[in-house]
């Protein structure tokens, strides 16, 4: 198959996995030539899709596999970036249901957002944290498209980094007055602890994945947009939810975000 037909047909048997709710098999042994780099030119074309159906923009971006530990299961040395949508945006309060999802997670993450451009190559944490206006507690919900959140790299950043939704706590701060390697994080499902963790478990500090992030995007002529929101990587494994879970992640300073799921 040429190329073109390879990326069309991936993104496609994506975006109806979506919408089915019909998880598929991963396609790295169907197109073997599925590396990483075929991989982020699916997930732009999977991304140009849903904001036709959706009618929808991006506003920012997420970080995936920033763990040790999870890159570790992956066989592999780098995280993965998605594309955040609008329509992916869903506000504290609001009771989720889970009708659109075929196996949903929740991952705490610290939000970040811009006042300024981030442009690779060479972007360090120094310039993450002065382009930073604000940060704040976040959740992430992921939820693969793939049978069993079974998948190589390349089929998880063709599938937007099993990216689907994301709330952001309603009070911001900025990133001056903390410390985030040390900010502590308790995870809670049902007011009892499921998960604790620190910021440093996202690559040693979690404005090292925004760094890695920019340089990353540089490499195809794209940078983090002023304004633009983008989620850390998760402090925590992410956990299975349920109807009827009540999470919350508090994060030391921050304060704290929930989420509720219905049916
Ligand atoms: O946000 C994440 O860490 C998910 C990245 C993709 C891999 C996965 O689904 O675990
Ligand atoms: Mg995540």
């Amino acid at each position: 198959m040429i190329k073109t037909d390879v990326i069309d047909q991936i993104a496609f048997e994506l975006f109806e996995a979506e919408k089915q709710k019909k998880a598929v098999n991963k396609f790295v042994d169907a197109y073997p030539e599925l590396d990483e780099a075929l991989a982020y030119q699916v997930q732009e074309h999977l991304v140009e899709m849903k904001c036709k159906e959706e009618n929808t923009k991006r506003i920012g971006l997420k970080l995936g596999l920033t763990s040790k530990a999870k890159q570790e299961m992956m066989g592999v040395h780098e995280p993965s970036y998605g594309i955040l949508l609008e329509s992916m945006q869903l506000f504290e309060g609001e009771k989720i249901s889970l009708a659109p999802f075929i196996h949903a997670k929740l991952e705490p993450e610290i939000a970040f957002i811009f006042n300024k451009e981030l442009k690779g190559p060479h972007v360090t944490v120094a310039d993450v944290l002065q382009a930073t206006e604000y940060i704040a507690p976040a959740v992430e919900i992921i939820d693969s498209r793939f049978h069993g959140f079974k998948f190589t790299l390349a089929d998880a950043v063709a599938d937007n980094s099993s990216s689907s939704r994301f709330i952001i706590g309603e009070r911001f701060y900025s990133p001056k007055n903390f410390d985030l390697k040390l900010m502590g994080m308790v995870f809670k499902q049902n007011g009892e602890v499921v998960a604790t963790g620190a910021g440093a478990a996202v690559m040693g500090h979690p404005a090292r994945a925004i760094a890695w992030l920019a340089n990353r995007l540089y490499k195809v002529g794209q940078s983090i947009q002023p304004g633009e929101v983008v989620l850390s990587g998760s402090l925590s494994a992410a956990i299975k939810i349920e109807a009827g879970d009540h999470f919350t992640a508090g994060f030391d300073g921050l304060g704290s975000v929930e989420a509720i799921f219905t049916e």
